[in-house]
């Protein structure tokens, strides 16, 4: 028997920044890309769901956006490394409780609780847990979805927003699966889903009927063998701790600055942290300010591979042109490093590279 847990966090972007300003989060919330060519040009990320109530969605154009929520509602431009500093942390609370963790996009992660569960039940509680931690730690509401599979886990937690937590134990799967609707399941989405409807399959159990021949040729090889996993209740893809592509560490400074003697030390901690978590060389660093008003800008370098006397060097330089295009002080900073070869990852050209 194995317990999943799979945790979405709730309109992500938008409740970020209504957890910067509480002031806000009566108010329609909407997270904006503006595409620069005009000056509302572009398309919303994401809203908070008073947003939603009123019509503003995910992918809709500002000036639509706009019209809908005019002096009421509040637009936000995004800044998408605050939110993934934002998530770095809450995934680092949802580690705490499980080694084997799978972050499976900014604001969704899959918790094997396996070993730390006994019973379903536990594993219930632990979710319920979780949740109140999440809430505790970082006030972010988060949904969640308990079963025996991460299919099944993420269509409870799905439908478990806003704020909830669904489960389906092992004696229900059976039940559950013979009235999932095949355009539910992760991955499905919704041009296939009419395919499948015009060919009578509405429910997952429907592909059990259907002929393969047709299935696999509206569904090809893969994505048919996932359902028949699904609807045959046989589906127990692992959870699987992702490669990482970037890895960083940020710092808070003593006091809001611009003095370099007091920024130097710092960089080249974070350089070091960021360094020990690769398992190889990058071949990018970026380094980020994050300002006295808690706004962030960055800064990178590329090259083929930065040697870490070499990144030292880049964060200071990299830092010294934040600042030089930046009246604010700091109140942060960090150093995030990518594009790690981990081809060289053998421990003697590791030693070499890193110097030890
Ligand atoms: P989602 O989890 O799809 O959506 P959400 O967290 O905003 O809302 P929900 O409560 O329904 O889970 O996406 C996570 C983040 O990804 C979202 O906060 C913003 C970003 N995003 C975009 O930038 N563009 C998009 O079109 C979508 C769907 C999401
Ligand atoms: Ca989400």
């Amino acid at each position: 028997m194995v317990f999943i847990i799979f945790i979405d966090f709730d309109y992500f972007y938008a409740q970020v920044e209504e957890i910067m300003d509480p002031a806000i989060k009566d108010k329609p919330v909407v997270v904006c890309v503006y595409s620069g060519r005009t000056e509302n040009s572009g398309a919303v990320a994401t809203s908070n769901y008073i947003a939603r109530s009123i019509g503003i969605k995910s992918g809709m154009p500002l000036p639509q956006a706009m019209k809908i929520g005019k002096d009421r509602a509040v637009f936000i431009p995004i800044r998408k490394d605050f939110y993934k500093e934002f998530s770095d942390k809450v995934m680092g609370t949802i580690s705490t409780y499980s080694d084997k963790m799978e972050i499976a996009s900014i604001d969704e992660a899959y918790l094997d609780v396996t070993d730390e569960c006994d019973t379903f039940q536990e594993a219930i509680s632990l979710g319920q847990e979780i949740k109140e931690k999440i809430y505790k730690d970082h006030k972010m509401k988060v949904s969640a979805g308990v079963s025996i599979n991460k299919v099944i886990a993420k269509i409870l937690g799905d439908m478990a927003k806003p704020d909830g937590l669904k489960y389906i134990g092992q004696s229900e799967v059976d039940e559950f699966l013979n009235n999932l609707e095949v355009k539910k399941i992760p991955g499905i989405g919704s041009i296939l889903s009419v395919k499948l409807k015009e060919s009578g399959i509405i429910y997952i159990k429907d592909i059990l009927k259907a002929d393969p021949k047709n299935m696999l040729s509206i569904l090809g090889n893969s994505k048919y063998n996932y359902l028949m996993e699904i609807a045959e209740n046989r589906y127990n893809k692992p959870v699987e701790e992702r490669v990482r592509k970037n890895f960083g560490r940020y710092m808070t400074l003593p006091e809001n600055t611009r003095d370099f003697s007091i920024i130097l030390p710092m960089l080249q901690k974070a350089v070091d942290s960021a360094y020990s978590k690769a398992p190889g060389i990058p071949g990018e660093i970026s380094a980020i300010g994050i300002m006295e008003d808690l706004d962030i800008v960055s800064r990178s370098y590329t090259s083929a591979s930065i040697n870490k006397d070499r990144a030292y060097e880049m964060a200071k330089e990299l830092m010294e042109k934040i600042l030089a295009t930046d009246e604010r002080k700091l109140r942060r900073i960090g150093i995030r490093i990518g594009k790690i070869n981990t081809r060289i990852n053998t421990n003697e050209s590791l030693d070499d590279f890193f110097g030890v």
